[in-house]
């Protein structure tokens, strides 16, 4: 069941879509049923005396309750012991003790004693989840303003709670199907031959690859919607030699829009009013990488549909797939900060003082607004006519340039899927786009990261997920490249990135190409399945990803493993995330068939009893478990999703044919291709890839 609150005048997020199954709640029905779940639901007015109340959620944990939720959100996939600020941030260093980062996704699932029950807190500026931080059983959800919508979610179990949450926030954004192919990214490819090369040395190693993503650069001085032709002559000859090779180009569009005399998109932004203001009116201008910027009014439907549409500069040359970056957004400082701190720095050289350290902190200091929340309460939208404080919607703002994305490229290639990720969102976004986790590091600790965020991010609709492979920031050792890429074979978005000044990242750079070209091989080989499993998860609100305790309920180990996950229907993993290890532990909930992966082509399988395990896994090898009653369909090897027209023609015009397939069952009979075809739990039928 789900019942909704309304308190006070909330703003229209447009999160939730369908309502007809919403029961909408007077204040003290509300009160009384969250009580009857051990919760409460407290108005108090804060010390500093303001009139309006704080809204605070309160739950006391006993020593077994166990949070989940928050998306991308640091920490583990239990969420409980830290304190989560929803207030989306451009922060790069992703350490343990950071509160927030570019999303923001207020829905907690917890798993009490009694009754299991669901929150989502529709309010989209700064607010607070203490799970358990301040107090160890004390949760404390609290939002300075008391306009929000709370919707609480109960139901049988954890993964019915989800799946009816799902329900109402609307079906998940669905990526084409190469853009379940590898893809290579790097800060720093700055022209056309930069990019060849990429293209070139994976093809030679033998490692498969379908999209290569251009970074800032291919721009024209950071202009968004145009290309720098002195770096990429002949743009479209090139897109389609990339094309002809299997290759899709990705480019990013930013945020902010430069400000400079005769750029289309500076020109009609400002005439036809579709940027953001300041407190005068007058258009509010800020840095980042283009130098000073506008930044679309998201807000407006008009402004909206004409950003969306300029992505046909790009569309028009067969390009199909983009990543938004800097949606925060981010910003690096206001033109009102420099013009104060030139002042500053001009009062010190016209007065008689010896300038201190205490002045230099404070010129540094006054030009960064950096991840300053103060900047977000500088400017404003204008929305439905009315003047609104960019602060007051600020986690919505990459939400809906990615709306705008996506409605636009729907009108631009009408026929086809395109590929869509943003870096900042809300939920709701996840109707438009998928998102990747932003700027990690080649750490072990961002490995566990990568997997501890796929769960939340699946419960909160976003399925097109996945982190920088290998790690954004710092210098990434061959081993752990190897450990995280047998990760990334199973995450939806499998990209590798890095920043510019690391060591260069691609996988042929190193020793042991072969390793690589096995475990993304393994990539294509498992695309049938994950494919499958993808769409399963977008058409009826399922979680690709899930904790082992959403299947295996009554089980009071598998509540609380940090470091597996439910694929799909069919399949556990397990990846190795530790240095230097020569395997692992593993938990099974019941007895499943262990598949180690030696080659693409080589694989043992082994049953194994429920229980705690060790098990082996070299440097190169990939562990996988298959559940009882499924089956896993092991396509060919193949360079890129282009040769693999087989499964793209199914549509119900292919023929399928198990020969096509090398299949692997638990149960001892070999299932017959009819069997294969008709089975409920079944991976390959024709049903594949078709909507
Ligand atoms: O301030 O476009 O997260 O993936 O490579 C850095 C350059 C801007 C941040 C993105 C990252 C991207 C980088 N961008």
């Amino acid at each position: 069941m789900i019942y909704s609150l309304k308190l006070g005048n909330p703003f229209e997020t447009e999160a939730v879509t369908d309502h007809s199954e919403i029961n909408s709640c007077e204040m003290s029905e509300f009160i009384e049923r969250l009580g009857s779940l051990g919760g409460e639901l407290i108005m108090a007015h804060t010390s500093t005396g303001d009139e309006r109340p704080d809204i605070m959620f309160r739950y006391r944990m006993n020593n077994d309750t166990v949070v989940f939720g928050l998306g991308e959100a640091l920490h583990g996939i239990n969420k409980r012991g830290f304190k989560y600020i929803s207030y989306n941030v451009d922060d790069m260093h992703h350490d343990e003790e950071k509160n927030s980062l570019y999303g923001s996704h207020n829905f907690i699932l917890i798993k009490g004693t009694e009754d299991d029950f669901g929150l989502f807190f529709d309010y989209p500026s700064r607010m607070e989840f203490d799970i358990g931080f301040e107090n160890r059983s004390l949760i404390k959800v609290t939002a300075p303003t008391m306009d929000m919508c709370i919707y609480l979610i109960t139901g049988a179990n954890l993964y019915n709670i989800v799946k009816q949450f799902r329900g109402i926030i609307g079906k998940s954004y669905t990526a084409p199907f190469w853009a379940f192919g590898f893809g290579q990214s790097r800060w720093g490819y700055k022209n056309a031959s930069d990019v060849s090369e990429v293209v070139n040395s994976y093809r030679s190693a033998g490692i498969p690859l379908d999209m290569v993503y251009m970074d800032i650069d291919y721009m024209d001085d950071y202009k968004d919607f145009t290309i720098s032709y002195e770096r990429f002559p002949k743009f479209g000859r090139f897109v389609l030699d990339m094309e002809e090779q299997g290759i899709h180009l990705v480019p990013i569009i930013d945020a902010g829009i430069k400000i400079e005399n005769d750029y289309e998109i500076y020109e009609e932004g400002k005439s036809n009013g579709y940027f953001c203001t300041n407190d005068d009116a007058s258009l509010f201008s800020a840095a980042v990488w283009p130098g000073m910027t506008h930044f679309v009014d998201f807000f407006k439907p008009e402004a909206r549909e004409w950003f969306g549409k300029k992505y046909s500069a790009l569309t028009d040359y067969g390009i199909e797939g983009f990543w938004n970056d800097m949606n925060e957004p981010s910003i690096f400082y206001t033109q009102q900060d420099l013009e104060n701190t030139c002042e500053l720095i001009s009062d010190l050289s016209l007065s008689d003082k010896e300038i201190s350290a205490k002045d230099c902190l404070e010129i540094r200091d006054s030009v960064d607004a950096w991840r300053s929340p103060e900047v977000y309460k500088q400017f404003y939208h204008n929305i439905n006519g009315k003047r609104v404080s960019h602060d007051k919607v600020h986690n919505l703002y990459g939400y809906y340039m990615t709306k705008a994305a996506y409605e636009g490229l729907s009108e631009l290639i009408p026929d086809k899927r395109f590929l869509l990720f943003a870096r900042s969102s809300y939920i709701g976004m996840h109707r438009y786009g998928g998102l990747w986790t932003g700027d990690n590091k080649s750490r072990w600790s961002h490995l566990k990261l990568n997997l501890s965020q796929l769960p939340g991010l699946n419960m909160c609709g976003f399925i097109y997920s996945g982190a920088d492979i290998g790690g954004f920031g710092a210098d990434v050792s061959e081993e752990l490249l190897l450990r995280w890429t047998a990760l990334g074979i199973f995450t939806p978005l499998f990209r590798n990135h890095s920043v510019k000044d690391s060591r260069n990242q691609e996988c042929y750079r190193f020793e042991n190409t072969e390793a690589f070209r096995d475990i993304i091989s393994l990539r294509y080989r498992l695309l049938p399945y994950l494919y499958s499993e993808f769409l399963k998860a977008v058409n009826s609100d399922l979680m690709y990803f899930r904790p082992l305790c959403f299947d295996y309920e009554d089980d009071n180990d598998a509540l609380y493993v940090e470091d597996q996950l439910l694929l799909g229907e069919g399949l556990m993993i397990a990846p190795v995330i530790e240095e230097n290890a020569n395997g692992r532990y593993v938990y099974l909930p019941e007895d499943m068939l262990f598949i180690k992966f030696k080659t693409d082509t080589e694989f043992t399988t082994e049953l194994m009893p429920k229980g705690h395990h060790y098990i082996h896994v070299a440097i190169d090898q990939v562990p996988l478990f298959l559940r009882r009653g499924n089956m896993l369909p092991l396509g060919g090897s193949h360079v890129c999703t282009a040769d693999m027209s087989m499964y793209l023609e199914l549509g119900g015009k292919g023929e399928l044919q198990a020969k096509d397939f090398e299949i692997i069952t638990l149960p001892s009979e070999k299932p017959s291709y009819e069997m294969l075809c008709e089975s409920e739990k079944t991976l390959v039928s024709n049903k594949i890839f078709v909507e």
